[in-house]
C-alpha cells in the first residue's frame, strides 16, 4: 500500500510545475508576514508568509484575495468540524469581524471575501482560480487555493481538510482590522507517512496534564496526528496494569481524548502488561481487554500493547512455561497469541477501532533470531509492530533498514524513534533537530512516533523538525527547519529568538548531532585562528544574556521553568568563558598581574556552573551540563595558557 502511495505521489510532484521553496525559509508557524505595510501601500504582491512542515507545491496565482469585515464561509455538507472552527478562528486573527457560514453557493462579489470548504463549490472554486482538486492525492492530502477575492480549501479526507485549514492559518496575517491582502497562492500537499507524532514513552517525571493539553494543540499545529500515552512512570500502565483507574484520573484521560479527536490526532492507549502478565491466562486476557474496554468508553479508538523492557527468558507464571516452553521463540509465540486474543476479542470487536501496535521485545535490532521469526508468523496480519531503528538510541537511520525489519517482523512497521528523549543521560537537555534519518525513510513506514524530554515544551523544538521531517522528508532541512521552529517558539520576538538560538545551540549534542554547540565552536575556532577577541566577547556577552532575555521574553513560561538548571548553568558558563577570553588577552599582552587575579577566580566560576542540578522523579540531583567539550575545554585551555590548535 505504502509504495503504491509513493509511486501516485511521484507522479504527482512531477506533474505539478512546483516553484522553488526556497522563498518560503523564514520565520514560521503564526508568525505573520510582516513588514509588507509598505509593499501593500504601493501595490505591490502581498508577501507570503513561511509555512511548515514545508508543503509539497506551493505557487503562485493571480491576484489575491482582501480580509473583509464580514466573511462568508461556504462549507460542504461533509465538511470537517475542527477545520470549519480553525478557518473561521484564522479569519477573525486576521482582522474579520464577522463569518457567517453559508451552505448554498454564495455568489462571490459583493466586495466581500468568500470562503469555500469542501463540497461541490469548493472543487469549482479551486479550478476557477487555476488549482487542482484533491483527485489523485493521498490520505490527508490537500488542495488550497487563494485569489480573486476567493479562498477555497479542500481535503482528500476529513483530516486533509483540517490540514488545508492550518496551512490557511499560516497563510493569513495577524491584524486586528480588516483589509490584509492574501496573495494569490495555489498550495497540493499530502503527508510523508501515515502516522506522525509523539509517543511519551520515557521513564521519569511524565509529563503533566496541561503539557499534554498543549502537546496535542502543538501536534495539530505542525500537521502531526498521533500522541501515544505510554510514560513508563504511571503505575497504571505498568505496575499496576489490571487495575482499574480512579474517576478523577479517567476524566483527565477523557479530556485528553476529547481534545485529540477535536485536533485529528489519534490519542492512543498502551497498555504494559509485561511485568507479571501470565500470557495464557484466559483472567489476565480479561483484564487487558477490560481496561480497553474502559477506554474505549472514553473515546479512545487507537491501542498499543508494548513488551519492551521486560524478562522474555523469565515467565510470570509456571503455565506458561507449560504451554510454551523456554527461549525467544516461546516469547514471540505468547505474546502473539496474547495479542492476537487481544486483537480478536477487543478490536475486531470495536467496529471503528484502528488497527492495534505493539512494542516487541526486541525493538532495537535486525538479527534474525526465533522470536521475530514467532512473530512473524503466528502475529495477526495487521497488527503495527514498533521498531527504534538499529540501536535503541538509533544514530541513523535509513530506508533500507526500514524494509529489511518490516521483512524481519513480518508487519509494518511503526518507528518509536528515541529522540530528543533524555531520560538515559538527564543532565542534558537535546535541543538539536531532528537528524540522519535518510530520504524515504518516511514512505516505507507506517509511521514515525518520537519519543521525547522529560521536559515537554523544551521537546517542542526537535518535535518541531520531526514533524517537519515526517510530513515532507524531500524537503526537509534540519537547520531550516530548527530555526523556524526557534522563530515560532520565541512567538515571533527577534530578540528572544537569538537568546534561543544561543541557549539551543550550546544544548545540542545527541547520538544524532554529534557536534556539540556547532555555532560557538566556530566562533571559538575562527577566535583561535584571527584572535579577534572584541567579537568572541560579542559572542559570549550574548550567551551570558541570553537566559534572562528568555525568562523575560520568550512566551509561555512552560520552556524557562522546565530548563531553569541549563538557563543557570549557560549563564555561569558564559561569565566565566569570558574570564577565560580575559585571561587569554592578558597573557597575551604580557599582564601578569590581571591573569593572576583571573586564574585565582576562573576556578570558582566554573565551579559554579558545574553546580546546577536537575532533580528526578525519585530526588537524585544530577548535575546539569552545557557546551560540554566545548565551552568546559576553552576555559581549561585558557587556565593552562593554551590557546587550542
Ligand atoms: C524504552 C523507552 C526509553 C528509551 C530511552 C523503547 C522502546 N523503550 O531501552 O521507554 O525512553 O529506551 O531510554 C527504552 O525505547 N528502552
Amino acid at each position: 500500500m505504502h509504495r503504491t502511495r509513493t509511486a501516485a505521489v511521484t507522479t504527482l510532484a512531477t506533474a505539478l510545475a512546483v516553484v522553488p521553496l526556497a522563498g518560503l525559509a523564514g520565520p514560521s508557524g503564526a508568525a505573520p508576514a510582516t513588514g509588507t505595510a509598505a509593499a501593500q501601500a504601493a501595490g505591490a504582491r502581498p508577501a507570503r508568509a513561511a509555512l511548515t512542515p514545508v508543503p509539497r507545491s506551493v505557487r503562485d496565482l493571480a491576484g489575491q484575495a482582501t480580509v473583509t469585515a464580514t466573511v462568508d464561509l461556504v462549507a460542504g455538507p461533509h465538511a470537517d468540524a475542527p477545520a470549519l472552527a480553525l478557518v473561521t478562528r484564522a479569519l477573525k486573527d486576521a482582522g474579520a469581524r464577522h463569518v457567517v457560514r453559508r451552505t448554498a453557493r454564495a455568489a462571490p462579489g459583493g466586495g466581500r471575501l468568500t470562503v469555500y470548504v469542501d463540497g461541490p463549490a469548493a472543487r469549482t472554486a479551486l479550478s476557477e482560480l487555476g488549482a487542482r482538486g484533491t483527485d489523485g492525492l493521498p490520505a490527508e492530502g490537500y488542495a488550497l487555493a487563494v485569489g480573486g477575492g476567493r479562498i477555497a480549501l479542500a481535503g482528500k479526507d476529513a483530516a486533509g481538510t483540517y490540514y488545508a485549514a492550518q496551512t490557511l492559518r499560516q497563510l493569513l496575517p495577524h491584524r486586528d482590522r480588516p483589509g490584509a491582502r492574501v496573495r494569490g497562492t495555489a498550495v497540493r500537499d499530502w503527508p510523508a507517512t501515515p502516522l506522525r507524532g509523539v509517543v511519551e514513552g520515557f521513564y521519569g517525571t511524565p509529563w503533566s496534564h496541561t503539557a499534554r493539553l498543549e502537546q496535542l494543540d502543538f501536534a495539530a499545529r505542525h500537521k502531526m496526528n498521533i500522541y501515544v500515552y505510554s510514560p513508563k512512570d504511571d503505575a497504571y500502565l505498568r505496575e499496576k496494569w489490571r487495575d482499574p483507574y480512579p474517576a478523577d484520573q479517567l476524566a483527565r484521560i477523557k479530556e485528553l481524548v476529547d481534545r485529540a479527536r477535536a485536533r485529528h490526532v489519534a490519542f492512543t492507549y498502551a497498555l504494559s502488561p509485561g511485568l507479571s502478565v501470565c500470557y495464557s491466562s484466559d483472567a489476565d486476557v480479561r483484564a487487558l481487554t477490560a481496561k480497553f474496554g474502559t477506554l474505549w468508553n472514553a473515546g479512545v479508538r487507537t491501542f498499543a500493547v508494548p513488551l519492551d523492557d521486560i524478562s522474555y527468558t523469565k515467565w510470570n507464571c509456571a503455565a506458561d512455561k507449560e504451554e510454551f516452553g523456554t527461549g525467544g521463540g516461546a516469547a514471540g509465540a505468547a505474546q502473539a497469541q496474547l495479542l492476537n486474543r487481544v486483537n480478536r476479542e477487543f478490536i475486531a470487536r470495536h467496529p471503528g477501532a484502528a488497527p492495534l501496535q505493539m512494542v516487541p521485545t526486541e525493538y532495537a535490532d535486525l538479527k534474525r533470531t526465533p522470536y521475530k521469526e514467532a512473530l512473524a508468523t503466528r502475529l495477526d496480519r495487521g497488527v503495527l509492530v514498533e521498531w527504534t531503528g538499529v540501536g535503541v538510541i538509533a544514530p541513523t537511520m535509513t530506508a533500507a533498514q526500514a524494509e529489511q525489519a518490516r521483512r524481519l517482523f513480518g508487519h509494518p512497521i511503526l518507528v518509536w524513534d528515541n529522540y530528543p528523549v533524555n531520560d538515559y543521560v538527564s543532565k542534558r537537555l537535546m535541543l538539536g533537530p531532528y537528524n540522519a534519518r535518510g530520504a524515504g525513510l518516511p514512505g516505507s513506514l507506517a509511521g514515525i512516533t518520537a519519543n521525547p524530554m522529560i521536559q515537554p515544551t523544551a521537546s517542542d523544538l526537535a518535535l518541531a523538525t520531526v514533524a517537519d521531517y515526517t510530513w515532507n522528508d524531500r524537503g526537509y532541512d534540519a537547520r531550516a527547519s530548527w530555526r523556524a521552529a526557534i522563530d515560532e517558539l520565541a512567538g515571533g520576538d527577534a530578540r528572544a529568538a537569538r537568546a534561543l538560538r544561543a541557549f539551543a545551540d550550546v544544548n545540542y549534542t545527541s547520538a544524532i548531532n554529534p557536534h556539540q554547540a556547532p555555532e560557538l565552536a566556530a566562533a571559538l575556532d575562527r577566535f583561535r585562528k584571527d584572535g579577534r577577541a572584541g567579537r568572541l566577547d560579542a559572542v559570549l556577552r550574548g550567551l551570558r544574556d541570553a537566559p534572562g532575555v528568555l525568562r523575560d521574553r520568550l512566551p509561555g513560561r512552560g520552556f524557562v521553568r522546565e530548563t531553569a538548571p541549563w538557563l543557570d548553568a549557560t549563564r555561569a558558563w558564559a561569565v566565566a568563558a569570558r574570564d577565560a577570553l580575559r585571561l587569554i588577552e592578558a597573557d597575551r599582552s604580557g599582564d601578569t598581574a590581571t591573569a593572576r587575579q583571573l586564574r585565582a577566580r576562573i576556578p570558582e566560576l566554573v565551579a559554579k556552573a558545574k553546580s546546577y542540578v536537575y532533580v528526578d522523579l525519585k530526588g537524585k540531583r544530577i548535575p546539569v551540563v552545557v557546551g560540554d567539550g566545548v565551552l568546559d575545554t576553552f576555559v581549561a585551555d585558557a587556565l593552562a595558557g593554551r590557546r587550542g590548535q
